[in-house]
């Protein structure tokens, strides 16, 4: 594995990120708020063992006339692609996850859950948005009906049962033991994304120029945030 030493001694993501360096991994349940304005192209410090996880960047949450369209999803593709092109500057593999359900599923409300229908398998909702653009492997979940918003595991709607997704094993094969996760929704696939990544022992970074919420109910933007740093996440605003 590359890029073994301790997250602490390297010039890293989440140091960036916080604009200061050396506080070390014990302060990240202590989020620093005073970081607002930089731009958003601001390098965050990509290098081979920060993995970028672009969640969801698909039709249906990023075009206004999608199905279940995140209220200024596409507002977020120039800011991904800025991470992906800073994320390929420095040798930071790249990563998709791309929701894919089958048209009847209990992740819509028509069959008992609570979505519209999005991101049917091979429907044009599920293409990636144009424009985002694609530099590395595309996960997909939802598939079979598998329940659940992260990236890294699926839930068996009978059973309960949760499993891996072949996200975890990608990052590590890589050499990545940090990750930055964007892309839609900060409320749901990438905030479900970002705590498995802190739960598997990824240092994670959420910027949140690069993310939109569905806020299904009012404040669920705020309380998804705050669950994130309650989690240890370093969400940047
Ligand atoms: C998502 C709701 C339903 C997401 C996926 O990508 O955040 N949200 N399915
Ligand atoms: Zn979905």
């Amino acid at each position: 594995m590359r890029d073994g030493a301790p997250v602490s001694e390297q010039p890293d993501v989440l140091e960036a990120a916080r604009g200061e360096a050396d506080r070390g991994e014990a302060d990240r349940g202590e989020p620093d708020r005073g970081e607002a304005d930089r731009g958003e192209a601001e390098p965050l410090g990509y290098r081979p063992g920060v993995g970028l996880i672009v969640v969801d960047m698909q039709v249906d949450f990023g075009d206004p006339a999608g199905g279940l369209y995140v209220d200024g999803g596409e507002q977020t593709i120039d800011v991904v692609n800025a991470h992906i092109d800073a994320a390929n500057a420095a040798g930071s593999p790249v990563f998709y996850t791309q929701d894919w359900h089958p048209a009847d599923t209990p992740h819509f409300a028509k069959d008992g859950g609570i979505w519209p229908v999005h991101c049917v398998a091979g429907t044009p909702g599920a293409e990636l948005l144009p424009g985002l653009r694609v530099a590395g492997p595309v996960v997909r979940k939802g598939v079979d009906g598998a329940d659940g918003y992260s990236g890294f595991s699926v839930r068996d709607p009978r059973t309960g049962q949760t499993s891996a997704t072949e996200l975890g094993h990608m990052l590590t094969e890589v050499g990545c033991h940090e990750v930055v996760v964007v892309g839609l929704a900060g409320d749901y696939c990438v905030k479900e994304t970002a705590l498995d990544a802190v739960r598997l022992g990824f240092p994670t970074v959420v910027p949140l120029s690069a993310t939109r919420f569905v806020n299904l109910n009012t404040g669920d933007d705020e309380r998804a945030v705050a669950e994130m740093e309650r989690a240890g996440i370093q969400v940047r605003r």
